[in-house]
This record gives structure tokens, C-alpha cells and sequence, in this order.
């Protein structure tokens, strides 16, 4: 009797823990796929992490860094100017293939070139729609870079190994959500079973990544659009 209340105190102790799922994604090749954002929905109740309600995003040698943010619904993110030249920023939600869904609802205003000294020019907007904005520059159309508004609190940018690793997720069914700026389509979303302590699920997508713009590559080089 005694053993049957310990095992049901272990089970009921078990069932409390939290999940850790290891995410590993990899594109049409079989290779990891730098920055897929991994979104996973749990529809088991419990504590869910606080979303990231605040991120930078710097436009520094003609790109936007980090080139993918992800953050929460309305959250509010910041755009700097660190070059001694100015940017256009336009803001957009992105549909599919790349493009804004309407261009007539974008957001778009002109940061002005950093003077020595002085604060980068700055200026901050909040995000109220879920899914993929697309920013670009009027002056410097090479310039491309996203920020995920993601609507589930268990959301991350992977790094170059194409792995993620979310925290405090809750036992039970899941589902692992892919997102990526060279997507074509939308992937289906894996269902994962969640045990407590470390899981682990590797996605395969039909995704391709494409080239990188290159990072300028010396302080003295000739910009275009200068
Ligand atoms: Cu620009």
C-alpha cells in the first residue's frame, strides 16, 4: 500500500515538470537551415513564458541586424540608424513569396545619417499583427530583413546549426511550427509528444535558404546609393 502511494506521489510530481524540446531544422538537402523562426503551440494548460515585448533592429553597412527578429504580438520594436548615411525603413506584413501583403498599409519613415558624436536617429513602431513584416529601404533596395510576430509564447530564431532549444513547455501534445524568410510555402506543422525533461524532434523542410547579401567589407569601400 505504502509502495502504490509513493509511485502515484512520483507520477503526480512527473506530471508537474516541465518539457525542454530541442528543435533541429533542416532545408530541402538534408543541411541545418540558418535562421528559421521555430514557433510551438501547446493547447495543455500551465505557465507560459513572457514573450519578448521589445527588440532593436539597426540598419548598420546597408543591412538590417539582427537580419530576423522575433518578438511577441504588439510588441514594440526600435530602429536605428547607425550608418553616417541615411535609410528608409518600410515596415510591412509579408505574404507569400516575399512580398508585402499590400504596400498601401505599410509603414514607412526616413532615418537620417548618424553624425559623429550624436545618438543614432531613431524611431520605434508596435507590431499588432501576427506572422511575418517585411522591412526594406526606398534607397538601398539590396536591403531585405524580417521580424516574426509570433503568436504563441514558445518562439525562437535559430542560429547557423539550425537548432533551437525551447524551455518550460508543458507535458503532452505539441506543435512545431517552421517559419522562414525564403520560404515558399507554408510547411505543415509537426506533432510532437512532450515527456518530461529533454525532447527532441528534427524538422525536414523543402526550404532553401538564399544567398546572403555579403556584409560591406572595408570602412573606406564605396557604398551603392551613397
Ligand atoms: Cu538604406
Amino acid at each position: 500500500m505504502r509502495a502504490f502511494f509513493i509511485s502515484a506521489l512520483m507520477l503526480a510530481a512527473a506530471a508537474s515538470q516541465a518539457a525542454d524540446l530541442t528543435v533541429t531544422v533542416l532545408d530541402r538537402n538534408g543541411k541545418p537551415l540558418a535562421d528559421a523562426v521555430v514557433l510551438v503551440d501547446s493547447s495543455v494548460t500551465g505557465p507560459r513564458p513572457a514573450p519578448t515585448m521589445e527588440a532593436n533592429v539597426s540598419q548598420e553597412k546597408l543591412r538590417f541586424i539582427p537580419a530576423v527578429t522575433v518578438v511577441g504580438l504588439n510588441a514594440r520594436v526600435s530602429f536605428n540608424n547607425l550608418d553616417t548615411w541615411d535609410h528608409h525603413v518600410i515596415l510591412g506584413v509579408m505574404g507569400p513569396g516575399g512580398v508585402y501583403v499590400d504596400p498601401g498599409l505599410n509603414t514607412q519613415f526616413r532615418l537620417a545619417g548618424r553624425l559623429a558624436g550624436k545618438a543614432p536617429a531613431s524611431d520605434s513602431k508596435v507590431l499588432s499583427q501576427p506572422g511575418p513584416y517585411l522591412l526594406a529601404c526606398h534607397i538601398h533596395s539590396s536591403m531585405r530583413g524580417h521580424v516574426y510576430v509570433s503568436d504563441t509564447p514558445w518562439a525562437k530564431l535559430g542560429g547557423i546549426d539550425g537548432k533551437v532549444l525551447l524551455q518550460a513547455l508543458p507535458e503532452g501534445q505539441a506543435r512545431v511550427r517552421i517559419w522562414h524568410p525564403d520560404q515558399l510555402v507554408e510547411g505543415a506543422a509537426t506533432a510532437v509528444l512532450l515527456a518530461a525533461g529533454a525532447n527532441a524532434v528534427t524538422v525536414k523542410t523543402q526550404i532553401v535558404a538564399a544567398r546572403r547579401q555579403r556584409v560591406a567589407p572595408a570602412a573606406d569601400a564605396s557604398y551603392p546609393g551613397l
